[in-house]
């Protein structure tokens, strides 16, 4: 299988995270350049006609695209551990909340961010920057409203980590690009789930240190890069002669970011 991939974008990000914390070592990971608009062109439109990433290439030719989708067929690949609810009672409950995120939360952002920032004037023509900024106020409120749910709760879903809390994660920091942090805003609820609540998750760290992020405030980034589920992902296809993919995968995770 391939995964259609894009540096910085935060979808394929949810897509890669949620293969992380399954260990899911063996999709390829193709990165389509966004800013030369290779989405755009014929070949990759024939794969995900909306010229959108992620889209996940099986391996008898048909291409999935929508992140949910794909983390979906993945789940039921890779079962464990489980990330979109055990049951449909459960099943229903996190699906709530990760649509609540992605549809309230990611999506203002990136609106915001699309409308506003000069780096995304390529992708977004005409950028309508008093509809970005008022996205960008619309996302403050809605940040507000899961900071007041993480004070009740540990995770975005309820009692344990799901999908919806890697959605939350990526949302957020692509909120980085509108200059958005939750500690600034005083949600301090979404900022301890944010900075504090996931150290206690091994693959939370995994995603810092596999991205070269050099985290003095969680202990557990210290731990060994080889262990990490991330190490495997870039290195299972460079062993098989594709430099080309480790660099991608290397570029992505090794950028320097900061989460909280
Ligand atoms: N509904 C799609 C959205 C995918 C999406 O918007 N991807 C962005 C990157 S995060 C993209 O491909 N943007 C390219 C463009 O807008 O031209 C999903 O859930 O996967």
């Amino acid at each position: 299988m391939k995964l259609y991939t894009a540096q910085r974008a935060p979808n394929p990000r949810r897509v890669t995270m949620f293969m992380v914390e399954k260990g899911i070592a063996n999709i390829d990971l193709v990165n389509v350049d966004l800013n030369k608009l290779e989405h755009k062109g014929k070949v990759y439109r024939a794969k995900s006609p909306l010229a959108k990433v992620p889209a996940l290439e099986l391996d008898d030719g048909r291409v999935l695209t929508e992140t949910r989708a794909i983390c979906t067929y993945l789940e039921g690949l890779y079962p464990e551990p489980n990330l979109m609810g055990e049951g449909f009672e459960e099943r229903a409950f996190i699906e709530m909340a990760d649509r609540r995120v992605e549809w309230s939360l990611l999506l203002g952002i990136a609106n915001s961010v699309r409308h506003t920032h000069p780096g995304l004037a390529v992708l977004e023509q005409p950028q309508f920057a008093e509809f970005g900024h008022s996205q960008g106020q619309k996302v403050i409120e809605v940040a507000q409203w899961f900071d007041q749910l993480l004070q009740h709760q540990a995770w975005m879903a309820g009692p344990r980590f799901t999908i919806a809390d890697i959605t939350a994660f990526c949302a957020i920091e692509f909120a980085r690009l509108m200059k958005f942090t939750p500690g600034k805003q005083g949600f301090l609820a979404l900022q301890a789930w944010c900075s504090t609540r996931h150290k206690t998750v091994r693959n939370f760290a995994a995603y810092q240190v596999d991205r070269g992020l050099s985290c003095t405030r969680h202990t557990s980034c210290t731990m060994p890069l080889s262990r990490t589920p991330m190490r495997r992902l870039a290195w299972e296809p460079s062993r098989r002669g594709w430099s080309a993919f480790a660099t991608v995968a290397l570029s992505i995770w090794h950028r320097p970011t900061r989460w909280c």
